[in-house]
């Protein structure tokens, strides 16, 4: 009997990252494919343990590349795929909104096209809470899968424009899909451009954290490792052309946030400086997961105890970050960052 192949786009990033591992190791039984391009945001010394198992496999390649994704869709037959290769920080999309229309919405309709083509047995499209806009201050109101989309950024429209095809291929050709829409995660292997490895990676440092106009804005933080437990459910038990919201009813400001990093390790919150806002910049996102619960899915971290795990893990994995932020990504910090002194 041939086994089962999982196709996963972007598992050389964050997310992508963290469900690879978890696949590799939940499902010795299945082929697991790890397609990436090897973007700024793409390594793959975080699969040191995993490289060399006989259901792990990597293939470097562009999802917008058609003639590489129908030879390859083609050569492998896949039963499932896991899409989650996207430009994903808001902050680059309003530097340089091309290269979002360009892998986000491109990237994912030749991905779509090549699977109409073999007839894959389930495409999950990973998107964000973010395409549906932003929320008011108000705590009684949530995201839910019937909420209009309303996308703000560059970032969003482009993952919303990728939800409308993916919901279109399903309507038009029957392409058996799901669209996850989750919070944001936070975790091991987070990029230090986003706000909470960011924090910790500079606060490591005593280096000041740059904190956005008020530090109010509000976002609901989820586990990756929750986020990889959803996605498995999705990808074995959605019904078809549905949709499902991920979150684990975690709302913080961001000030609260870096507060949290700042004491647990022990330093001064004059490290904090607020900076000019971001362009735009959404309120408050809040999920409603009723739907994904019914399907029989439960988070296993709090925001207490997710930080701490994470925290501990940055400590205890400063070669990883620290390469990161050495190299190319200064150039990229100086551009977007003007503190007081500079
Ligand atoms: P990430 O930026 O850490 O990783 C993205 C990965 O995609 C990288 O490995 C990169 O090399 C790869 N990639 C980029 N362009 C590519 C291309 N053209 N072809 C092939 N590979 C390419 O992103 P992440 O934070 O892990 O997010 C993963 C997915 O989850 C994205 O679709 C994002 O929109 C979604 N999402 C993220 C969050 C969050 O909080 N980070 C929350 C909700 C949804
Ligand atoms: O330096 C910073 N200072 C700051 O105040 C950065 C990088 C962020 N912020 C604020 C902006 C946001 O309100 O912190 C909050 C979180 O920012 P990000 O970490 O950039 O995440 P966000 O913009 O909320 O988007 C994330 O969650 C949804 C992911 O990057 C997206 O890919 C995902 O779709």
């Amino acid at each position: 009997m041939t086994q089962i192949k999982v196709l996963i786009t972007g598992g050389a990033g964050f997310i992508g990252g963290n469900f690879v591992q978890y696949m590799v190791n939940k499902y010795p039984m299945y082929d697991i494919f790890n397609l990436d391009a090897l973007t700024y945001a793409g390594d793959l010394t975080k699969h040191r343990e995993i490289e060399n198992k006989k259901n792990y496999h990597f293939v470097k390649a562009n999802i917008a590349d058609r003639k590489a994704m129908f030879e390859l869709f083609e050569k492998e037959k896949f039963d499932y795929i896991v899409h989650f290769a996207a430009e994903s920080h808001v902050d680059r999309s309003i530097i340089d909104p091309g290269i979002f229309v360009r892998t986000n919405v491109i990237g994912t309709q030749v991905l779509l096209d090549a699977s109409k083509q073999i007839g894959v047995s389930k495409f999950v499209h990973i998107s964000t809470d973010e395409v549906y806009g932003e929320l008011d201050f108000n705590p009684t109101t949530f995201f839910t899968e019937d909420t209009p989309l309303n996308p703000n950024s560059p970032y969003s429209a482009s993952k919303a424009s990728s939800d409308l095809f993916v919901r279109a291929y399903h309507e038009t050709f029957g392409l058996p899909v799901n669209i996850t829409r989750c919070s944001n995660n936070y975790g091991p292997f987070h990029f230090p451009e986003k706000l909470i490895p960011l924090t910790i990676s500079r606060v490591l440092k005593d280096e000041k954290v740059p904190v956005y106009g008020d530090g109010k804005n509000i976002r609901d933080w989820l586990h990756v490792f929750d986020h990889c437990t959803a996605i498995d459910l999705v990808l074995h038990k959605g019904d078809n052309g549905d949709v499902y919201n991920i979150g684990g009813h975690n709302e913080l400001t961001n000030l609260e946030v870096v507060k949290t990093i700042i004491n647990t390790l022990g330093k001064s919150e004059e490290l904090i400086e607020f900076v000019v806002d971001r362009l735009g910049h959404d309120k408050r996102y809040a999920i409603d997961p009723a739907k994904l619960e019914k399907l029989g899915w439960k988070p296993t971290y709090t925001f207490e105890t997710g930080i701490a795990q994470t925290i501990e893990w940055y400590l205890d994995n400063k070669c990883w970050w620290e390469q990161i932020v050495s190299g190319e990504y200064q150039n990229y910090f100086k551009k977007q960052y003007k503190f007081e002194k500079d």
